[in-house]
């Protein structure tokens, strides 16, 4: 071991049976790589390519190492190991969940039936295609997230923001791995596929909306971190379900990295209301928080609503063929399968979902099979909410009577029932008129952008921090928050 990757804090004990990841291969593993020459091979030749992509549009700002964890094992704890790595040394692996012998399918037309270990061939081009958006999202999420590090309010949150960074990285590898493995020819050319669409990219951009759209700053960063992050959460939450046992194993383990994702959201996004929250008491709650350097709170609400509704679009139509086929044909269950108290077949069972027929926000009832991206969503929702309930807390405590909201579903909304149509924060419909002279007080506006990223000066110092956010209250993995987390 170089000095450069001295083992620093310890790294918790395993306590249960765990696969150990092998390290000495090229392309670290869990899944034997070594024993089929031909996928290691390929591999192998993909992993060159994914370097170039990393350098050219991975992190911009240059670092001499950075304090991150790497996972080393699967079991339940003691998975991860922490350490100082230089981030092009970073061992992207592929690593799947323990297989549970004798697992069988939860729901749809195959349930209690074993689940695959092979993909089924009637239902090769929708797997593909489910693998190939969720790889879409890892790597366009890093592009959106690249020049971030120039502008880092602290050495605590750039780290937070390479460890990010390096495990959507690793979740591309993921579905890679998944695409090389299982899907011949066509899944290496989809793998290929990946790295060639870029974010906002006009003539090749990635696949959903959201990740087409500029992270601008640190407080976009933290909003995507909660809300978007969050998508994947439920949308992996569904996939760990699937009958195609190494897409459920891949999801599972992913599932525990995305944990941290949201935490540096939830904290990113409280830090900041608190900072705002103590100046507001301090200068009262008309103050005007710019001059005092930091982000007012209304701002910090645009941010809000406009991740929260680009993330609500993820979810795709409230009523969807496909999620009804993917269901019915056991590659996407629901948010907590197992758990759900129903046939797991859903042939009868109903939903209301939002309808907009005859000029007012009502609803109709449709089969649930057809509804499932809006059950996941409505998941969704209430989870996202019991953030708000944090960030409110912080406003309480500083003795305000302010507080951030959810918008409407239908709010700014470009996929599904509300497209094409105007919605305020509240739910009232709008004419486009009304829209066009409202728009600004609920989004934000390119002087709103303007002026966080004023704010946003590097604090590349151990222990210092902006002015716009709070230091966090505990440092990474034990250690102090003024650790120097990067080395420059
Ligand atoms: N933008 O039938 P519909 C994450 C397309 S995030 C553009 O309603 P469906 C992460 C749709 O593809 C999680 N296009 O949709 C987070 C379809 O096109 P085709 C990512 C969109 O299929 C942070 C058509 O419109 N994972 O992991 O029921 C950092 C009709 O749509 C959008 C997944 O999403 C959009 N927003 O549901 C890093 C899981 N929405 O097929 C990572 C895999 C829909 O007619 N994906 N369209 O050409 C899926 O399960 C589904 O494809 C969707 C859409 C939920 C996305």
């Amino acid at each position: 071991m170089t000095a450069e990757e001295e083992i620093v804090g310890t790294a918790p004990a395993p306590d249960g049976p765990v696969s150990i990841v092998d390290y000495s291969e090229r392309i670290p593993n869990n899944v034997g790589l070594a024993t089929d020459r031909k996928l290691q091979r390929a591999l192998e030749s993909w992993q060159p390519r994914f370097l170039d992509w990393w350098s050219d549009l991975g992190p911009s700002l240059p670092t001499r190492d950075v304090y991150l964890r790497t996972a080393i094992a699967i079991g339940r704890d003691g998975w991860a190991n922490w350490g100082r790595v230089p981030m092009e040394d970073y061992r992207w692996g592929i690593f799947l969940s323990e297989r549970t012998p004798d697992r069988q399918i939860a729901f749809g037309q195959h349930q209690g039936e074993p689940a695959w270990q092979e993909v089924p061939g009637e239902y090769r081009a929708d797997l593909r295609r489910l693998l190939v958006v969720q790889g879409d999202t890892e790597p366009a999420s890093v592009e959106q997230q690249r020049h971030l590090g120039a502008t880092a309010p602290s050495l605590y949150d750039l780290r937070n923001l390479f460890q990010v960074n390096v495990e959507e990285g690793r979740h591309l590898w993921a579905m890679v791995y998944l695409l090389h493995a299982y899907f011949g020819r066509d899944g290496r050319e989809e793998a290929d596929q990946l790295l060639r669409r870029h974010s906002g990219d006009l003539d090749s951009p990635r696949i959903l909306g959201a990740f087409n759209e500029q992270t601008t700053d640190w407080l976009s960063f933290f909003m995507f971190t909660y809300f978007t992050d969050r998508d994947g959460k439920y949308q992996l939450g569904t996939l760990k379900e699937s009958g195609f046992d190494p897409l459920s194993r891949t999801c599972e383990f992913m599932l525990r990295e995305e944990a941290h994702h949201m935490f540096v959201g939830t904290t990113g996004v409280q830090r900041t209301v608190r900072r705002t929250a103590q100046l507001m008491a301090e200068y009262g709650p008309e103050a005007n928080l710019w001059a005092h350097g930091a982000i007012p709170l209304a701002v910090i609400q645009k941010y809000l609503n406009f991740q929260f509704a680009v993330s609500l679009d993820l979810f795709g139509s409230e009523t969807s063929s496909n999620v009804a086929a993917y269901f019915t044909a056991g590659l996407k269950g629901r948010w907590m399968e197992t758990r759900r108290d129903d046939d797991h077949q859903l042939t009868e069972a109903t939903m209301a979902v939002p309808d907009l027929a005859g000029g007012t926000i009502g609803t109709r009832t449709v089969p649930l099979l057809t509804a499932l991206n809006l059950d996941l969503r409505n998941e969704y929702v209430a989870d996202c909410a019991r953030g708000l309930r944090k960030w409110n807390a912080e406003l309480a405590e500083a003795g305000l009577e302010q507080r951030l909201t959810l918008p409407h579903e239908g709010f700014s909304r470009r996929v599904g029932v509300f497209a094409g149509h105007h919605v305020s924060p509240e739910g009232e419909l709008l004419t486009e008129a009304e829209w066009e002279r409202r728009a600004g007080d609920w989004l934000p506006a390119d002087d709103d952008r303007a002026a966080v990223a004023e704010l946003m000066v590097a604090h590349h110092e151990p222990g210092g921090f902006a002015g716009w956010i709070a230091p966090p209250s505990v440092g990474i993995n034990d250690l102090p928050v003024e650790y120097d987390y990067v080395r420059f």
